[in-house]
């Protein structure tokens, strides 16, 4: 198949599903085209069957406002004509399924009929979307997608309570490369962050209030009070800086390291004990899934679809969005018994196993034959 990727291309977990989505269809033997403001993170080396296309957006002066979507959709027509792209997968609603939908108005009239498949991440529903100023465009633009898919059943349901959606969505979770994502050995980096042999908790996002990375901060307080313990604080975002406060007033920085943003993050978990995801709002967790399979539990909330990973008692713990007291307990009982940590992170592994890449990856094939299939039913009957 020739297909047309849109996504993010920044470190955001769409972005990150987007582009190992492209890589893993590539070495498949599909011709993969990413379109996108600037080449995505995790694109960054040479593949017989990967392309990418820039859009560059002008900044012609009289825009105060540089019409990205429409931009977008140009190029869209453009590399779909020119490149003959069979299938269009745009990750993120806005503003890529409204551009999407607008490209494909244009085809139409060069009489090229390309559908359109459009993957639900999380924050397009659960925040942005549910802002009243994008709700229509955002119905509209899922309601006019040849194929939707979500990234867990309660992103789907949340889809359906928010929006008026007359689409079947379909459930696609997010997969991880084993291959990359694994425990290695790291005994020297383990030495230099926690040379007495303390624990090692590890936090990883783009510290966006959703985030709650200060609950982190508060969680590991309490552990530090029990456990000799370290924290790694990895990523950067608007409350990097509110966190960095907050271990001052809360007497830890000795044992807290900020990281920024890092690009083997999976070196780092490597060398983690446990995985700390306390998230107001969560459609998947796919940097627990990653803490996971570098065989790390996780203390996470059970916001969104965070239930549909993490097992309770079982790969790590679930609890109430804030409940900084019983995250930490539980953090706690954990990491106090080697026995017990040990048989936690083997059951982590093992979740983790069941979002191999090589189980989900023709989830997406298959989806897109059945909508490829269904479109060209459609335009043939039209032409009759
Ligand atoms: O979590 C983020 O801030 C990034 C965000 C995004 O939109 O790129 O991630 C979302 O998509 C990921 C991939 O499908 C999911 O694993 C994350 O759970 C989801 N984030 C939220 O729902 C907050």
């Amino acid at each position: 198949m020739k297909i047309g990727i849109v996504c993010y291309p920044t470190f955001g977990g769409s972005g990150v599903v987007a582009t190992e989505l492209g890589k893993a269809l590539a070495d498949n033997g599909h011709q993969v085209h990413f379109i996108t403001y600037s080449q995505p993170a995790r694109l960054d080396f040479f593949s017989e069957n990967l392309y990418y296309h820039e859009v560059s957006v002008s900044q012609y002066p009289l825009f105060d406002y540089p019409p990205y979507e429409l931009v977008l959709a140009s190029k869209l027509v453009d590399v779909v004509r020119f490149e003959g792209l069979e299938l269009l997968h745009v990750h993120y609603a806005i503003p890529h399924a409204s551009a999407a939908f607008m490209a494909k108005q244009i085809l139409a009239t060069y009489g090229i009929h390309i559908p359109v498949v459009t993957t639900l991440h999380g924050t397009d529903i659960t925040l942005v979307g549910k802002d009243v100023t994008f709700k229509p465009v955002v119905t509209f633009s899922i309601n006019q997608s040849d194929g939707v898919t979500a990234v867990s059943e309660h992103l789907r349901e949340a889809t359906y309570s928010h929006f008026e959606i007359e689409k079947d969505i379909k459930v696609i979770p997010n997969f991880i490369d084993l291959e990359r994502f694994s425990h290695k050995r790291k005994d020297h980096f383990k030495k230099a962050i926690a040379p007495m042999d303390e624990r090692i908790l590890v936090h990883t996002s783009n510290f966006r209030k959703v985030k709650r990375a200060a609950d982190v901060m508060r969680i590991f307080k309490k552990v530090l009070e029990k456990i000799p313990s370290k924290l790694l604080m990895v990523g950067d975002g608007p409350d990097r800086v509110n966190c960095e406060q907050l271990c001052r007033e809360l007497g830890i920085c000795d044992s807290v390291r900020f990281l920024g943003k890092q690009d083997a993050v999976e070196e780092i978990l490597s060398v983690a004990d446990l995985f700390l995801m306390p998230s107001e709002s969560e459609s998947f967790g796919l940097a627990a899934l990653e803490a996971m399979a570098c065989k790390v539990p996780v203390i996470s909330s059970n916001a969104g679809g965070l239930p549909e990973l993490n097992v309770q008692g079982v790969t790590g713990f679930l609890s109430d969005i804030g409940d900084v007291e019983e995250m930490s307990k539980n953090a706690i009982y954990i990491l106090e018994d080697n026995e017990r940590l040990n048989a936690f992170k083997e059951s982590a592994l093992a979740r983790a196993k069941e979002f191999d890449l090589s189980l989900i990856l023709p989830q997406y094939e298959s989806f897109y034959r059945e909508i490829l299939e269904s479109n060209n039913s459609k335009h043939l009957a039209a032409s009759y």
